[in-house]
């Protein structure tokens, strides 16, 4: 059986997650905790990030992109990806990230201030309005492989400072991400599981 190793609330595990719950695959997944992590999963990737899958013949894919691409292997969602999609979500985990991570820990980052990254995230998030004023996803009216690689980062951004982000004038944006958060396809992936032991049993996912 297929083992994902993965966190509930890391963004790189959600894209992975939605992309096996849209996909015909299923896996055993393992939730872990980030301050303890398994020795099994440390064994196959010394890296030490999740998501961490394993395939039946023992293949390790260690970086959430590619566990989205052999979750959606031969669908019509990663044929359909393009060159474009790729860049933002590109955009997204080397540039938008890194700003993410300093306006949620600013105090760790004091040679500027909150604001100062907010609004370098915020050059994402203008660049997502414009893309999403002429559809409801980010390249059509469709959930595409960016829509799903980019929400979670997202949210994560948003929950930085709710207030604010529900006052900001990124209309499609907040639009975009409040059909997200209240999907079904969300709230599926969302599921608390206890946390895996090596003697506990894995937990069937996604359930159908
Ligand atoms: N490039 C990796 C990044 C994954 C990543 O950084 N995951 C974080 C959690 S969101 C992690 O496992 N960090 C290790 C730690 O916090 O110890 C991927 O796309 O899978």
């Amino acid at each position: 059986m297929t083992i994902l190793y993965s966190f509930r609330r890391c963004p790189y595990a959600m894209r992975a997650r939605l992309s096996i719950a849209l996909s015909n695959k299923s896996v055993h997944l393992r939730e872990i905790i980030l301050k303890h992590k398994p020795e099994a999963m440390i064994q196959v990737s010394p890296k030490g990030t999740v998501p961490v899958l394993i395939e039946k013949d023992g293949h390790v894919i260690d970086e959430s992109l590619d566990v989205m691409k052999w979750a959606l292997e031969d669908s019509e969602l990663l044929l359909s990806t393009t060159a474009s999609m790729y860049l933002l979500i590109e955009e997204n985990d080397h540039v938008f990230k890194g700003w993410l991570d300093k306006y949620k820990y600013a105090d760790r980052y004091p040679e500027n201030t909150e604001l100062y990254y907010r609004e370098q995230g915020e050059l994402f998030l203008e660049r997502l309005e414009q893309q999403l004023s002429t559809s409801r996803m980010l390249f059509s009216d469709e959930y595409s492989l960016a829509d799903l690689a980019i929400l979670p980062f997202i949210r994560q951004f948003a929950f930085v400072n709710i207030e604010w982000f529900n006052q900001s004038k990124y209309q499609h944006v907040k639009h975009w991400l409040t059909t997200f958060i209240d999907s079904e396809l969300f709230l599926s992936i969302m599921k608390k599981y206890p946390t895996w032991l090596d003697s506990n049993q894995d937990i069937s996912f996604p359930e159908r």
